[in-house]
């Protein structure tokens, strides 16, 4: 016997991607309820060969549902998942608005699953994307030389601002092909084809973003780990999917790149593509519309003051699927 699902966001880009995951991984659904805005009421949506409507999201309808796979922004997630849990749902929630209440769990469930299992408010939260991208190749070397520190630079697709986001780029890729001017760049805040935008989200203390300070201070929950040392700088790139990032890693104790090498190819979500000689590396091309994070170019940090407790690697995932929609069914999977 199947759980009533219920996907907040149904229409936008994680929440299409949420209901191809739970097809694909023949989630156990007796009734599917896809909720959204006002505006998409009615629509048809397919799911397993059927078409089911979009209703819209009020707190009715909530009733009777057992699982509700939040894929709506902050204010959307704030309002209407304290209705779901009140009406007995566990909702496990892709915005930033419960991320880091200390009742709620923040999961990414190849380093913290136990963590699932205590959710006193019936809310589960999944992690900004470009922290389970990053998070899940680093957690295996943390267990392997213990982490200190980490330093980490984006390349952000354009789809991690959803929908809007995708289209813009598209529509700026084709503009300028036709030889025409950009304009207006909404939702970015400037063009981003042919371009860099070195800010994701609004700026906050020391001059971070609020995309930066998510790696730190989700990144210290998850892994447990309240004194890591984080530095995050967050970059758009004209890609369409799939984040990029550069890190670098102190450990505690010594690491060789061959032994991280043998750590990561173990490790579960990860795949290693890390060979110069055949030019082989992690690209977001390669990644895209895949649930593995692919990791390469480890090398020593020659920056680092004993030489061998620092790692530097560059990693690519699809931040629609692990980095949100995969993650929150893999969690969800932990609840049946
Ligand atoms: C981006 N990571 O790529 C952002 C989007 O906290 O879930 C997701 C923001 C979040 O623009």
């Amino acid at each position: 016997s199947g759980k009533v699902v219920a996907i907040l966001g149904a229409t936008g880009v994680v929440g299409t991607q949420m209901l191809q995951c739970l097809e694909e991984r023949n989630f156990p659904v007796s009734r599917l309820v896809p909720l959204a805005s006002a505006r998409s009421r009615g629509k048809l949506i397919d799911f397993h060969g059927e078409k089911v409507t979009v209703q819209e999201a009020t707190p009715e309808a909530f009733e009777g549902v057992d699982i509700v796979l939040g894929a709506a922004g902050d204010a959307q997630a704030k309002q209407l998942l304290p209705e779901a849990a009140a009406r007995g749902a566990v909702c496990v929630d892709n915005s930033h608005a419960f991320r880091l209440d200390a009742d709620v769990p923040l999961v990414v469930p190849e380093i913290n699953p136990e963590d699932i299992q205590n959710h006193p408010r019936n809310i589960i939260a999944n992690p900004n994307c470009a922290t389970i991208i990053g998070l899940v190749p680093t957690w295996p070397l943390h267990q392997a030389a213990g982490l200190r520190r980490m330093i980490v630079s984006t390349y952000q697709a354009a789809s991690g601002a959803g929908m809007p986001g995708l289209r813009e780029l598209e529509r700026e890729t084709k503009v300028l092909a036709d030889g025409g001017e950009v304009g207006d760049s909404d939702p970015f805040a400037y063009q981003l084809a042919y371009n860099l935008i070195p800010q994701i989200g609004g700026f906050k203390d020391d001059g971070y973003t609020s995309e930066e300070l998510k790696m730190q201070n989700e990144g210290r929950k998850i892994m447990h780990l309240p004194d890591c040392r984080f530095n995050c700088t967050c970059v758009r790139v004209p890609i369409v999917r799939s984040h990029s990032e550069s890190i670098t890693c102190e450990f505690d104790r010594p690491i060789s790149p061959d032994e991280a090498r043998e750590v990561l190819a173990g490790a579960p979500g990860v795949k290693v593509v890390d060979d110069p000689a055949s030019l082989a590396y992690p690209m977001p091309l390669d990644s895209s519309d895949q649930d593995l994070v692919y990791v390469g170019r480890i090398r020593r940090d020659l920056s680092a003051p004993d030489g061998v407790n620092a790692l530097t690697f560059f990693c690519c995932g699809d931040q629609i699927r692990k980095g949100a929609a995969t993650n929150a069914v893999q969690i969800a999977e932990y609840l049946v």
